[in-house]
């Protein structure tokens, strides 16, 4: 319980200094909160002043224009001029477009919406407190536009920066901080990237796999249930680990709702196994069963998912991690050689090999294996330890992932070992990248692991999202 204690009490201690650091975010947002007090009435406004349509440009991060005036029952057009997915919801009303890719358009028309001043935002995560907000002015036939207080917003999430009267509760905001540094680590149902064994070793040696793809409830983070697609139920899939030399089937039984495939990114495989339907093989329909079989004739850290309409499927959850073969026999560990003048000895004990699968759009969010904050998973550790941490990033945005005082010796990009591997205390992972790296848990305590692009870690409501951490237990308490 001693030790429990120390921990729980560790955890707090480093979560609040990395708190503090970001805090600077949140005074910017806060910031922006203290706008103009909302009118209850717009002066000298006629109700023919008032635009019936009016153009929106989202971006990354902005809406523009910011501030919108529209008659009642007007339409908003409302384009994605970005690269990611953004969408725009009139925060209280039931007014709001689909999910948005680049380039695309929808006429957001605001029946319903009664005269007054709303806040607008993007509502996937961490856009919103990335600068995705703005104020809708909805002027009526007589030119009211009297504030309706936004009554719909259920959670109360955004009360604190909406512009209501333009006061932040500072207080409200370090409290929501302490709560969600606190309440980590959370419990949720399901977990991801359980190993995956064959259900059966031909005479051959041929190790066959059978997995589902469907749509089932994925518990993200503690009480938030989303419609998760991927495969057996898992969010990352299954971890399938075959050795070099192998000849892998696997089977895929189909029980999405519209065709797939499954390209096995950074694995070695004819051209006819590629996963590219309708270039490599046909669509797998609905309710069919397909399979895939290729040798596993070279190492690789690589992963699966689906190539047709990924753009849609990874964000929702589907994707999985394939490794092929050892670390420290087929695949070179920087064992026995000075690096930046920090000695690696020359034989060391792997005591984990831990998948970080990182995603951020879809109806997962921004996550690591499936899960965002408090729900993470720690990696714990005893000092003196060396793990293994692979990154895939599964996502459609960079993500820095920063692990604090410990730093990481990337030894592999997408599965290639390097001959300069080097030390970094921030490893850049881009959509579809691999960066395998080695670290030694030198240092006792809780230490904050997350990304660094803020709003993937913090926002309004405290610590979300991209964070987890290591946990070192010390030796002396063992
Ligand atoms: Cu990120």
């Amino acid at each position: 319980m001693g030790e429990e204690r120390m921990i729980g009490t560790l955890v707090v201690a480093v979560m609040a200094a990395m708190a503090l650091v970001l805090a600077a975010g949140a005074l910017i947002v806060g910031a922006r909160g203290a706008g103009t007090p909302s009118g209850a009435l717009v002066d000298g406004v006629t109700a023919s002043d008032v635009p019936t349509v009016l153009g929106v440009e989202l971006t990354e991060f902005a809406i523009a224009p910011a501030d919108l005036t529209l008659a009642e029952g007007g339409t908003l057009t409302v384009r994605n001029s970005g690269a990611a997915e953004h969408d725009l919801e009139v925060v209280g009303t039931s007014a709001a477009t689909p999910v948005l890719f680049g380039g695309d358009a929808s006429e957001l028309t605001l029946d319903g919406v009664a005269p007054g001043t709303y806040e607008v935002r993007c509502t996937i995560p961490g856009h919103d407190s990335a600068g995705m907000v703005g104020e809708l002015t909805v002027v009526g036939a007589d030119g009211d536009a009297t504030v309706v207080a936004a009554a719909g917003d259920a959670d109360g999430a955004h009360d604190d920066h909406a512009a209501a009267g333009g006061d932040e509760d500072w207080a409200a905001l370090d409290q929501a901080m302490h709560d969600s540094i606190l309440a980590f680590p959370a419990e949720t149902e399901g977990i991801g990237n359980q190993p995956l064994e064959p259900e059966e070793v031909l005479e051959d040696g041929t190790k066959v796999f059978r997995m589902t793809a469907g749509i089932f409830d994925w518990e993200v983070e503690p009480g938030k249930v989303v419609e998760g697609w991927g495969y057996n139920g898992q969010i990352p899939g299954p971890m399938i680990k075959v050795d070099v030399g192998d000849t892998v089937r696997v089977h895929i039984e189909n029980e999405l709702p519209m065709g797939t495939d499954v390209h096995w990114h950074g694995v070695r495989v004819p051209n006819d196994q590629d996963g590219v339907a309708p270039l490599t093989q046909p669509l797998i329909e609905p309710g069919e069963t397909y399979t895939y079989e290729f040798a596993a004739d070279e190492p690789s850290i690589g992963m699966y998912h689906p190539h047709h309409h990924g753009q849609m499927k990874l964000p929702n959850g589907m994707f999985g991690v394939f490794l092929i073969g050892d670390l420290g026999t087929d695949i070179a560990l920087p064992t026995g050689r000075t690096i930046s003048n920090k000695d690696i000895p020359a034989s060391i004990d792997i005591v984990a090999e831990i998948p970080m699968v990182l995603n951020d759009a879809g109806t997962i969010g921004l996550t690591i294996n499936g899960k965002g904050w408090p729900a993470t998973e720690p990696i714990v550790v005893d000092e003196g330890d060396w793990f293994v941490v692979h990154y895939y990033n599964e996502g459609l945005q960079i993500h820095p992932m920063h692990l604090h005082q410990m730093p990481q010796l990337v030894f592999a990009k997408d599965g290639f070992v390097l001959d300069a591997p080097q030390w970094e205390d921030t490893v850049n992972v881009a959509p579809g990248e691999r960066y395998s790296v080695l670290v030694q848990a030198t240092d006792p305590g809780a230490w904050a692991f997350h990304c660094h692009i803020l709003t993937h870690a913090e926002r309004h409501e405290g610590m979300f999202g991209m964070v987890t951490a290591l946990i070192v237990n010390d030796a002396e308490d063992a």
